[in-house]
């Protein structure tokens, strides 16, 4: 562990019993570093739900261009949740009242950030209980800051405490906010067939990628991509139009809305500029590296910060403004276009698969019910019978630290092995799809039989794409509607479902990692641990890692553990499946009881004598 809070260190602890020069206990430095990460994480995805607020505001006023309200129907839905009223009011009146109040819960000071109720009630209480629930979004990160600063909290649960409710202003807080939004400017996403990989760059055609994370500025460069002034303008620089395609959590925005093309995840984001093929890479905030401007150096790539809250040195700086959005967007494709006399040697690599995106949790209560009767029964149904042995949440990111989407498709792919309906968000979201798990009939011989049977039955992938990284908040409403359906007890931490992420590095990952936990759930992180020691074991180095393993698994029913070996991965998922399923009363998991289904009952059928086929027909 290494301290660096003061001038007096840094202090490098490297075997127990250590101390820094103030005296801090290795679990002291451990907990600190863990809390401003997940401080830091917060704030990242906080931030980009206040500016959604900020757009929504100034779009129910009037103020910009380009944007609507595109889905009344979920501002309605949200805005009756938080308690504004709807009647005789119009979708601008509601909007600007919605966003006010989700604008204040960054500065709230005190009570509860207004969002967390969506929670189930149970585990509203509990965290009333332990007095987590977050008084303010901007509030909890500060005090994060303040409590780790030199000489403030030395104990390592009482700064663990704070790391909960830290994590709960991400979750329950700043993402719910962020997806909201998206969905009410943007449209509620619903199943829509898309493609991946960097195949999707196109030779005859100037290639822009937009990078990062906020749908604002996309969005408007898909609208103006397919202006008929910006193709003229294309097809007059020699090329036959714009082709946008994403990176990273960008590419999900606007892939799971407008099924626009993912060049790839985080570990494509240097790949793509390598195939010369990029006029333009458009980059907003977070996980975008600083080696792409000294890699685009080499080939003609421009790349285009656009956030004021993010500049690279070399790069070109159009700064987004949403009062101007549309003719900011122009500008940045005409740039490109401009660009694309430039254009060397092209390499682009024939890798691509379809994929479909898209499976907001409004979809899945729709699919599974229709609009008549939709619900999550069918899916409760599933678990209960042994079906779907049980959900698993793969999500997160790459990491250099192992090869690119290694862990992420093995964990996934055994797991399907397994009767375990995968849900999927962020870069393991890209990760699976160029796989080609994520359309309907692909990779369904390569799941158990029973969650076979379910994806026939309802025309589903085995893995649904919820989203970008915010949409976990997705996730976190898809399981509190799994609690309210009935039959899988009556809070989070009882539902068999696990939380991992395989290929982890940022500090989001760890808010996530964390807020999760406080929803009750178990979660397991791939590669290597930001805390180091190990749960179980009694050296001081370990402390840390026990108590946010089996001591919040005490406290709120979830736990964070770090597993680096993918097999140790899959094995405790289904154990913990397994354990889940017993404490419910379920039956064990059984995959010789089911399977009777689509090709495999097909094929036994052909096989058949006449006679027993007239029998199986008409009994
Ligand atoms: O927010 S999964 S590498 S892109 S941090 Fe970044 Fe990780 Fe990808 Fe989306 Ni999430």
């Amino acid at each position: 562990m290494c301290c660096k809070a003061c001038g007096m260190g840094p202090c490098r602890l490297v075997k127990s019993g250590q101390r820094g020069v103030c005296g801090a206990t290795i679990d002291t430095i451990q907990a600190r570093n863990l809390l401003r990460s997940i401080a830091a994480g917060a704030a990242a995805h906080s931030d980009h739900g206040r500016d959604m607020a900020f757009t929504l505001k100034a779009v129910a006023n009037g103020q910009t261009e380009g944007y609507v309200i595109r889905d009344v129907a979920k501002l309605c839905t949200v805005a009756l949740k938080m308690g504004i009223p709807i009647e005789k009011r119009s979708p601008n009146e509601i909007a600007n009242d919605l966003a006010d109040l989700y604008i204040s819960q960054f500065g709230q000071q005190r009570g509860e950030v207004v969002t967390t109720v969506r929670a189930p009630e149970k585990r509203i209480k509990l965290w009333r209980e332990h007095k987590v629930v977050p008084r303010g979004i901007d509030r909890e990160v500060v005090e994060a800051l303040h409590r780790t600063h030199i000489g403030d909290d030395q104990d390592y649960e009482h700064l663990m405490e704070h790391a909960i409710r830290t994590a709960l202003t991400d979750g329950w807080g700043g993402s719910i906010i962020a997806t909201d939004i998206s969905d009410i400017l943007f449209g509620t996403p619903a199943p829509i067939l898309g493609q991946v990989n960097l195949g999707v760059l196109k030779t005859d055609m100037v290639n822009v990628v937009v990078h990062g994370h906020e749908p604002t500025l996309s969005q408007m460069i898909v609208v103006a991509s397919q202006d008929p002034e910006i193709i003229a303008y294309a097809q007059a620089a020699g090329a036959k139009g714009v082709n946008l395609t994403g990176i990273c959590c960008t590419a999900n925005e606007i892939l799971v809305r407008y099924g626009i093309p993912a060049a790839g995840n985080f570990l494509h984001q240097e790949l793509a500029i390598l195939t010369g093929a990029v006029e333009a890479m458009v980059v907003d905030v977070q996980c975008i590296m600083q080696a792409l401007v000294e890699i685009a150096s080499h080939f003609h790539t421009q790349i285009i910060t656009t956030s004021s809250k993010v500049k690279i040195r070399g790069a070109m700086h159009v700064e987004f403004d949403e009062h101007k959005a549309l003719s900011t967007a122009k500008q940045i494709l005409r740039t490109a276009i401009d660009n694309y006399k430039n254009r060397g040697a092209v390499h682009i690599p024939e890798s691509k698969a379809d994929l479909v995106a898209g499976f907001s949790h409004e979809y899945l209560n729709y699919m599974l019910g229709g609009t008549y009767r939709g619900s999550f029964r069918p899916l409760n149904d599933a678990i209960m019978s042994g079906r779907i042995r049980g959900v698993a949440a793969v999500v997160g990111c790459n990491n250099p630290r192992s090869k690119q989407d290694y862990l992420h498709n093995y964990v996934t792919q055994e797991l399907l092995k397994q009767d375990v309906l995968i849900v999927e968000t962020g870069c393991g979201a890209i990760a699976a799809a160029k796989l080609g798990l994520l359309t309907g009939d692909a990779g369904l011989e390569k799941v158990g039989p029973g969650l076979r049977e379910v994806c026939e039955a309802i025309g589903i992938p085995p893995v649904l794409h919820l989203g970008s990284c915010v949409d976990n908040s997705r996730i976190l409403t898809v399981l509190t509607q799994m609690v309210e359906e009935g039959g899988l007890g009556d809070d989070i931490d009882q539902i068999p479902a696990v939380g991992l992420a395989p290929e982890w590095m940022s500090e989001k990952a760890l808010a996530i990692a964390v807020y999760c936990v406080a929803s009750g759930a178990y979660v397991i992180f791939g590669g290597s641990s930001p805390v180091g020691g190990q749960p179980g074991k009694v050296a001081d180095s370990d402390l840390l890692a026990h108590y946010i393993s089996e001591g919040w698994e005490k406290i709120y029913g979830g736990k964070l553990e770090f597993i680096p070996d993918p097999v140790e991965m899959v094995q405790a998922t289904l154990a913990h499946i397994d354990k889940k399923r017993s404490a419910l009363g379920l039956p064990a998991w059984d995959p010789s009881r089911f399977g009777r289904s689509g090709d495999r009952l097909m094929l036994e059928f052909e096989e058949m004598p006449v006679s027993e086929k007239r029998v199986a027909i008409y009994g």
